[in-house]
């Protein structure tokens, strides 16, 4: 699911564990997700894993003030579709932030409209496999007129817990 709950499962070998946080400060949040293999990892989970890194840096590398939301959301879903696995992409590429932690603009098949330099958004692509696994991957990234200053700056490459 792509956002699951907290439970009461005991991780365990072969899992992938999903986390997404953030922290507030000053009255404002922050929002990130990482994605973790916890003693090994599947072929397919790191094809996966690769292509939503791949989809992530690609909007890191294009986004910019005056940009469509259509287009926010469209540059990093080609790169999942491309990949054969836009199916399993099942939500908005992301949305902004500030002092709540979903907030306008949002990115929904519907969003019209442009984004502005000062908003902060998430770049959040996913691969969710119905009862096997997901990846997400977020970042959180202040618009500016000529690109984006990436405000996440935890590592994104690929982690096996052994
Ligand atoms: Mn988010």
């Amino acid at each position: 699911m792509p956002h699951g709950r907290a439970s009461e499962k005991v991780i365990q070998s072969g899992d992938a564990l999903t986390l997404d946080f953030g922290c507030l400060y000053n009255h404002y949040v922050s929002d990130m997700t990482r994605t973790i293999y916890i003693g090994s990892i599947s072929d397919q989970e790191q094809e996966f894993y690769e292509t939503v890194l791949a989809a992530n840096q690609s909007l890191i590398a294009e986004a910019k003030a005056g940009m469509m939301r259509s287009e926010f959301d469209g540059i990093p879903r080609s790169v999942i579709e491309e990949a054969g696995y836009g199916d399993y992409f099942t939500h908005g590429i992301g949305h902004g932030m500030g002092l709540d932690v979903h907030e306008f603009p949002f990115f929904g098949a519907a969003a019209t409209g442009q984004i502005e330099a000062g908003m902060v958004l998430t770049d959040e692509p996913g691969i969710y496999l119905p009862d096997k696994y997901c990846v997400r991957i977020e970042d959180d990234l202040l618009i500016t007129e000529t690109g984006c200053e990436v405000l996440t700056h935890a590592p994104k490459e690929l982690i096996v817990l052994k």
